[in-house]
């Protein structure tokens, strides 16, 4: 299990280090960046794809699976990186896009050309009984899920943008074609794999229609082939390397699955990324609609999972943020009044649970979501989508700005914030997505002076060097507290004050007198007491014995 220790850093490349001022990162930009990606201490990079794409979804519409978008950089520049990250005993983790492909990959293009075999490689079929759609699923990005396959009166299927087509993992030659792309990576030097929404792989049979008040989601995620196939792929290609590390995105999916997707033994996945402990403030599990969240919801869907994943033998990757996500600090901490503890607070009730944890870039800098003032300053495919439909449903402009602005991917796609200038450090053009307050949030400052960062490395180091961290136990603490989530790791003892509450919760007898292991207040905790008093957003973990 040697990605159990492990701590994976998150590059959205887009957004990391633009080197030729064209105002988008790339990979040169990385591998300047590379002193400052060590100096953090993760184990590995995830790297968000950076493949030939014509970017309608920010990468994740491929249209060459072994090919680097040139306006990303080159292979030269890529196995530069891989070896200036292999010099600090970094990997690298590419993201696979297999639930569909652009359509201007090639195998699109030849399937409207009449090309049989790749029409099969899609899901393409003739109009429904009552000459519309095929069936009533819905793109996550809003509208119906099928569109016109050229003028042939047929429909493909995309569960994304229409941009987006969703391949046919029934056919053995997809699947045969996804094992040759890991394997030529893995070739390349490449030791991780995140695997896109690869629970929706496995599609109704017979692509019915979910029955009336019913999700259609039902109809395509988690199906019945998606362990086999997962199993096929694992064998056929990263199972043949057992230093690979991977994980799986499941979109909407269960405990039991995860860990069906995650256990040792089954030959698919090293973990898996769920979400719904970031949907606790989806008011009645709605995305696009704002409503104040209650604290220890979070901690009861992390203790959840964390438990259940634990009784089934399934490993989580621990996570507050990614590149979907608006930034946690917005979300669950206090990004103005208490910004640094929040943040710390944040890390520490991540890093210390049962699972492996990610960092998305900035976290460890406490980056939080650009105040803009119009729509038009948002670029995400989704957002705009998303603003659209609220505003056709009776929405105000406001009230759906407001939506969005709460909402939308582009939180966390701002530019990495280096330092204070113009351009953040980022770049020396005109950056593709406006950075708002690198004045006060950058790396140079936060390098100099800051608190967030000295946690994160520190964190980093615990889970090397305290073994329970990676390999011992999980169980809750009086998980009925009103403000810390606490939760015991065998020989460690962590207490998070999720509110801006001044509040104390009582130590299990067994930690009366611990040492103290990390804090992100002063060290300020009296460790000969029955309890412990946190100030806002406090995070203490205790260690029995020889710390
Ligand atoms: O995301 C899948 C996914 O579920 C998210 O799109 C999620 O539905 C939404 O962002 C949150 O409401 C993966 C990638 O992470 C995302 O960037 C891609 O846009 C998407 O798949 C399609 O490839």
């Amino acid at each position: 299990m040697s990605f159990r220790n492990k701590v994976i850093y998150q590059i959205y490349p887009r957004s990391f280090q633009d080197s030729d001022g064209d105002g988008v990162g790339d990979l040169r930009g990385i591998i300047d960046r590379v002193p400052y990606i060590a100096e953090l201490g993760p184990d590995m990079v995830w790297f968000n794809p950076f493949f030939v794409s014509p970017q309608r979804d920010n990468g994740y519409d491929v249209a060459d699976y072994r090919a680097i978008d040139p306006t990303m950089g080159t292979m030269a520049d890529l196995d530069e990186l891989i070896a200036a990250l292999a010099a600090h005993d970094i990997g690298v983790m590419f993201d696979m896009v297999f639930n569909h492909t652009s359509t201007e990959h090639e195998w699109f293009r030849r399937a409207l050309t009449g090309e049989q075999r790749y029409r099969d490689y899609y899901i393409i079929r003739p109009p429904g009984p009552d000459g519309g759609l095929p069936n009533n699923w819905e793109s996550k990005f809003g509208g119906p899920a099928w569109s016109p396959f050229g003028d042939t009166g047929d429909y493909y299927l995309h569960l994304f943008d229409p941009t987006q087509a969703d391949v046919d993992w029934r056919n053995p030659a997809v699947r045969r074609e996804m094992a040759d792309i890991v394997n030529f990576w893995l070739d390349h030097g490449v030791t991780g794999f995140r695997f896109d929404v690869i629970n929706l792989i496995s599609k109704d049979a017979d692509l019915a229609s979910s029955p009336a008040g019913v999700d259609p989601r039902v109809m395509y995620t988690d199906g019945e082939h998606v362990d086999e196939w997962l199993r096929e792929l694992h064998d056929a290609s990263f199972g043949t390397v057992p230093a690979t590390v991977t994980v799986g995105e499941m979109s909407s999916t269960s405990i039991d699955r995860c860990v069906s997707y995650s256990r040792p033994g089954n030959r698919e996945l090293d973990m898996v990324f769920n979400f719904h402990h970031l949907k606790v403030d989806y008011p009645e599990g709605q995305k696009w609609a704002l409503a104040p969240y209650e604290p220890m919801a979070l901690a009861r869907t992390l203790d959840e999972w964390a438990t259940g994943m634990q009784d089934g033998g399934g490993w989580n990757a621990l996570f507050l943020g990614n590149h979907d996500q608006p930034r946690a600090l917005d979300r669950f901490g206090d990004a103005h009044t208490y910004r640094v503890e929040s943040a710390t607070m944040l890390a520490t009730m991540i890093h210390l649970l049962r699972g492996t944890p990610f960092i998305y870039m900035g976290e460890e800098i406490g980056m939080t979501d650009p105040e803009y003032a119009v729509i038009d300053s948002y670029m995400d495919v989704e957002a705009r989508n998303a603003y659209s439909l609220l505003v056709d449903a009776g929405a105000t402009d406001d009230e759906a700005f407001a939506v969005v602005a709460a909402r939308t991917r582009d939180n966390a796609r701002t530019p990495m914030q280096w330092d204070d200038s113009p351009g953040a450090g980022f770049t020396t053009g005109t950056p593709w997505l406006a950075p708002t307050n690198q004045e006060h949030i950058n790396v140079r400052d936060e390098l100099a002076h800051g608190r967030i960062f000295r946690h994160y490395q520190e964190l980093i180091r615990l889970r090397r060097e305290v073994p329970d961290i990676a390999d011992g136990s999980y169980a809750p603490w009086r998980l009925d507290h009103e403000h810390v989530y606490a939760y015991l790791r065998d020989s460690v003892f962590v207490a998070c004050n999720l509110t801006q509450e001044p509040t104390s919760i009582e130590l299990p007898e067994q930690f009366h007198g611990a040492s103290p292991l990390i804090n992100n207040y002063p060290d300020d905790s009296d460790t000969g007491q029955s309890e412990l008093h946190l100030a806002p957003y406090q995070a203490v973990a205790l260690v029995k014995g020889e710390s």
